[in-house]
This record gives structure tokens, C-alpha cells and sequence, in this order.
């Protein structure tokens, strides 16, 4: 029997270009901590093959919020009303994920990552929701983060459904872009009220989700965002163990 070890998650930084700084919130890093795993913040620019090796250490990957994401990466021509994209995530990411899917590694996306991930399956993205989706709904809210703005519909027979046992959660919502068309390989497992992909999943790995809400800024008074670190956490334990 291998002994229990925390998985390891490899986090993706953030970039600021005013400061010219890669850095981190320090939600993504306590909330996957109080979950019960060893979060790493990776480097955005060592080489690929660095990665490689670094890989051997890392059970599960987590694709954190930030910049718009190129729309060269889904076929389109940048719009005026498109945020300026990070050259070196797009760069890195795209690489890191396909790593990750395959050896079936656990992938969870936030925000940028539910949209990184998407794209890289063939989906598309509205580059500018307040401009290219009518609705009353609030998806970019002032802070306090740590409180819930709107409310999606779980679909029944998903993995979240499994999780959480309900068709319905509440979330917070800070994003610029989001899903228009969701990616061939993925499923869409939460719909905002006003029909909006909010959540995605790829049916065929062990555990490759796409959440557009931030449990790292409300998993300390959130249930449903703790359980979503959680399960992301034990499934990447259980990569360990098998390898250990
Ligand atoms: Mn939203």
C-alpha cells in the first residue's frame, strides 16, 4: 500500500507588464492548500523541455484567471474591445496542457483556464462580453469577490452534479470573455441564468475541468468551492499514489 502523499499541483502565474512582474494570488495557493495538496508556482519562461522535467513532480495543473486570451489561438482577428493578450502565457499554457492530457493528468481551469482550455479544444470566445452579449446579469463585479453575484444550472449527469448533488449553485463572476462555442471534445456541465457556459468538462479523462467563476477568492465561506478544490486535489492524489 503506498502511503498517502499530497499531490503536487503546478499553478500557472500571472503576469503584470506595468510592473513586468510574474506573481501570484494567494488564494489559488491557500485554497489548494487547506484542500490538501502542495501548490507550486511554475515558471512562465523556462525552457520547454524544462518542463519536461519539472512534470515529474507535478500531479495536477491549475490554469489560473488573467489576461485575454489571444484570439489568433481560436482563428479570429483581435477586436478593439479584446484586452490585450500575454504573449508568454499563451505561449506556455497550450504546451503545459497537452503535457498534462497526455498522461491524464488532472487539469482544473479558472477563469482564463476554463476559456485557455476550451479554445485549445476547438471552441471559440466572445472577446468582448459587455459588447457581444445582451443580458441583465452581473458577470464582472466589484469586490469583495468572496460573495455570490449570480446563479448557474448544474447539468444532471455531470461530474459536477455528482459532486454537489444539486442544479444549482450560486457563484461570484469577474470575467471579461467567455465561452461562445464550447470545444468538440468537452461537455458543458453549468449554464449561468442568462445561458452562458459556465462550467465544462472532458468526459474521456479523469479529470480535466473548466470552472468561469473564482473558488479562490470564496472557498473560506463556500461550501461548493471547496468541494470543487477538493475533488480536483484527491484525483490528483490519486496520480500519485499510482506513480509513487
Ligand atoms: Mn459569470
Amino acid at each position: 500500500m503506498a502511503e498517502e502523499k499530497k499531490p503536487v499541483i503546478g499553478v500557472i502565474p500571472l503576469y503584470d507588464e506595468t510592473k513586468e512582474s510574474i506573481w501570484m494570488l494567494p488564494g489559488y495557493l491557500e485554497g489548494l492548500q487547506t484542500a490538501g495538496a502542495i501548490p507550486v508556482v511554475l515558471p512562465l519562461t523556462a525552457a520547454k523541455e524544462d518542463y519536461v522535467r519539472l512534470d515529474e513532480q507535478i500531479d495536477g495543473y491549475l490554469f489560473t484567471g488573467g489576461h485575454d486570451i489571444s484570439p489568433e489561438l481560436y482563428g479570429e482577428e483581435k477586436k478593439k474591445t479584446c484586452g490585450s493578450p500575454c504573449g508568454m502565457r499563451d505561449e506556455l499554457e497550450p504546451y503545459l496542457y497537452r503535457m498534462a492530457l497526455t498522461e491524464d493528468k488532472p487539469v482544473l481551469g479558472i477563469c482564463r483556464g476554463i476559456q485557455l482550455i476550451n479554445v485549445l479544444e476547438g471552441g471559440t470566445l466572445y472577446q468582448d462580453l459587455p459588447t457581444e452579449y445582451e443580458t441583465d446579469v452581473e458577470h464582472h463585479m466589484e469586490p469583495p469577490y468572496d460573495r455570490t453575484v449570480h446563479s448557474v444550472d448544474i447539468i444532471s449527469e455531470s461530474p459536477l452534479y455528482d459532486l454537489l448533488g444539486k442544479s444549482h449553485m450560486d457563484v461570484n463572476s469577474y470575467h471579461h470573455q467567455a465561452v461562445k462555442t464550447p470545444g468538440n471534445g468537452l461537455k458543458v456541465m453549468a449554464v449561468s441564468e442568462d445561458g452562458l457556459v459556465e462550467a465544462v468538462y472532458r468526459p474521456d479523462k479523469k479529470f480535466v475541468w473548466g470552472v468561469q467563476w473564482h473558488p479562490e477568492f470564496i472557498y473560506k465561506r463556500n461550501d461548493d468551492a471547496r468541494k470543487i478544490l477538493r475533488k480536483f486535489v484527491e484525483i490528483s492524489s490519486t496520480c500519485r499514489n499510482r506513480t509513487a
